[in-house]
């Protein structure tokens, strides 16, 4: 099997590893558009750390290896610019990688940077125009340039500029471009192979954040199924734990092993009437008549007017992040809804959301597209075309972005594609991930570690890879890696627990994720918290 160790060995004595110029902003600022310039270039030594702020990454970068980190500004429009920044290792695997950002946040990722950086990647990232946290959309108020820069201009623009930059200062060709990103880092990705699959050769999404105009919308109107605070309907945060509870006790068995995981919750026949409460419970442990209505709506898929689809519910596994968007005490919805439409949609700051939204919010959302931000373009044969791969993966415990819209997005490109002749998992595998959460972490130590976007770094700054078992069978970027480069696709991505996400402290348990439709199944005899003990099992294995 091809490994990381055998690639880096090779590849260290690549000659591209010599540098044409020094790490100045001068020697940078001579080869840059009259529409871009250096903030800054600074040689950081072996070892040495990296800090530079921002609102969405705010952690300091320490044990880095020898390398240039540079930040260039580009002017986008008369009314907005943006910032990229690059690492560019001393010793160089001859490969170049972009990371992704999350939510409406804006900040160079030099986190994943960082991940990236450590395994000999050329790294690319950009802060998509603005400064700001996650949950934060008042940039975009009235920022139409702006927005497009979010929308997927500042992306590709960094993309191909940081390209130019990396082939100038090492004198010599990138051989393959990657993408790796979680949550809208997994809609950047999905952005850029739509608009430009000449950018990257492999693309790795998380979780993405695809349909913006729905998405947001949902985000908002699961909050305003549990509004108002002092409606019989609406269900305290206090009554979360006990849902999951239920729904553990009910759908873990449903798949053969009783393990704390639920491996299959859309196979899972879920009674909720086990929850209601009657004279001799515990009043504050059960939900009542209508708490039961608002429940219904959390596991069921968002109809409106004239029975449209629009939005996928949670699936059930997901109570553990229902916080996110459902503990709606302070009596508003989460700022994932509310800021896009206030600031997007709008154009305001303030709504009466049990009064003023209903569906034509998100009709008019869907007509203004802000910044083109929806990843809704299917056909993706322009990118299968040109050798392109990606993989995509998706926890099934996910609160903060519904699984089924992955489930969702994955059979609008099998429906654009089949009709056409293209054989889709010759390019495009869909993992979902039993118990892991939104990008990462899961509940019940269910394996969720593939080294995606954002969860190297959730490990600890200096963790790349997957460490004690680096190979494309447990590592998804080696193995999207070894599809683009050796033409072996991946089947099964074993996914690894670390006892208390703490890499020092060993590995938990490990299973595999298998590629979509299929699921991974107990055997029946052997330990469960070993990989060998499960197999994909499906009427249609993806091979
Ligand atoms: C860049 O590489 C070419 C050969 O590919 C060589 O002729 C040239 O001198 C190199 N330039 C620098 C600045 O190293
Ligand atoms: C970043 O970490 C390094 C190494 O621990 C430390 O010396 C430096 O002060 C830190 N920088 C900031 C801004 O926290
Ligand atoms: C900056 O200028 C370059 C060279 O003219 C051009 O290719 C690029 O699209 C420009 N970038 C933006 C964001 O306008
Ligand atoms: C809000 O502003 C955007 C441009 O920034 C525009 O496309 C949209 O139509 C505006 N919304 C409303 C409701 O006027
Ligand atoms: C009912 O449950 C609540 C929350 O779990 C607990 O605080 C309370 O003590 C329980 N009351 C009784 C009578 O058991
Ligand atoms: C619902 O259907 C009716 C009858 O076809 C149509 O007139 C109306 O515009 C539809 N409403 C929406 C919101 O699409
Ligand atoms: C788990 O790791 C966290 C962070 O490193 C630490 O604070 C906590 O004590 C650890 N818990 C256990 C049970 O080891
Ligand atoms: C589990 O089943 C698969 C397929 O039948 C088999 O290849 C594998 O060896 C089994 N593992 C164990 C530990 O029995
Ligand atoms: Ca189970």
């Amino acid at each position: 099997m091809w490994t990381k160790s055998t690639l880096l060995a090779v590849l260290a004595f690549h000659p591209a590893s010599i540098q044409a110029f020094e790490c100045t902003a001068s020697a940078f600022d001579g080869l840059l558009p009259s529409n871009a310039t250096v903030n800054f270039a600074t040689a950081v030594p072996a070892g040495g750390s990296f800090n530079y702020p921002n609102p969405e990454f705010p952690a300091n970068d320490t044990g880095l290896p020898a390398l240039c980190a540079v930040s260039i500004n580009v002017i986008s429009s008369t009314q907005s610019s943006f910032n990229f920044g690059l690492f560019l290792p001393e010793i160089w695997n001859n490969r170049y990688i972009a990371s992704g950002n999350g939510g409406f946040g804006g900040g160079s990722n030099w986190n994943d940077m960082e991940s990236n950086v450590l395994n000999g990647f050329a790294a690319v990232s950009t802060d998509t125009g603005h400064l700001s946290g996650a949950f934060d959309a008042t940039w975009a108020l009235n920022r139409p340039e702006s927005i497009i820069d979010w929308g997927y201009r500042a992306m590709h623009e960094s993309v191909v500029m940081g390209k130019q930059i990396t082939e100038a200062y090492y004198n010599g060709s990138i051989q393959y471009s990657y993408y790796a990103g979680c949550s809208t880092g997994g809609r950047q990705g999905l952005k850029e192979i739509q608009m430009f699959p000449e950018d990257f050769d492999g693309v790795l999404v998380g979780a993405p954040a695809w349909w913006v105009s729905h998405l947001q919308p949902w985000s908002l109107e699961a909050g305003l199924w549990n509004l108002p605070v002092d409606a019989p309907t609406h269900i305290p945060s206090t009554l979360f734990p006990v849902i999951g509870a239920e729904v553990l006790k009910q759908c873990d068995p449903q798949d053969g092993l009783v393990d704390d995981i639920i491996q299959d919750p859309y196979g899972c026949d879920f009674y909720p009437e086990a929850l209601l409460c009657n004279p001799s419970l515990n009043q504050s442990n059960c939900l009542t008549a209508p708490q039961m209505k608002t429940l219904y709506k959390f596991y069921h898929d968002w109809t409106d007017v004239n029975d449209t689809f629009v939005f996928p519910s949670y699936p059930l596994g997901a109570e553990g992040q229902y916080g996110f968007l459902l503990g709606t005490e302070s009596g508003v919805p989460s700022p994932l809804g509310t800021a896009w439409v206030l600031n997007f949609i709008l154009n305001t700051t303030t709504v009466d959301w049990l009064a003023e939204f209903d569906y034509s919010v998100v009709q008019l959302g869907d007509s203004i597209n802000p910044g083109h931000a929806n990843a809704d373009d299917f056909d993706l044969s322009p990118f299968a075309k040109r050798g392109g791969k990606l993989i995509h993966y998706h926890g099934l415990s996910d609160g903060l972005i519904p699984t089924g819209s992955s489930i969702y997005f994955h059979k609008q490109v099998l429906a654009t594609l089949i009709p056409e002749g293209v054989n889709v998992p010759d390019f495009y595998k869909l993992y979902l991930v039993p118990g892991m959460q939104h990008c990462q972490g899961s509940v019940n130590d269910a394996p969720w570690y593939i080294a995606g976007g954002g969860q190297p770094f959730a490990l600890g700054p200096t963790v790349s890879g997957v460490p004690g078992f680096d190979d494309a069978k447990h590592n998804a970027l080696l193995a999207l890696m070894q599809w683009v480069e050796h033409g072996i696709p991946p089947e099964e991505i074993i996914a690894t627990k670390y006892v208390n996400d703490t890499v020092t402290d060993g590995v938990n348990s490990q299973r595999p994720l298998c590629p979509y439709p299929s699921q991974a199944r107990y055997n029946g005899t052997g330990n469960p918290n070993e990989a060998e003990s499960w197999t994909c099992k499906g009427l249609y294995t993806v091979s």
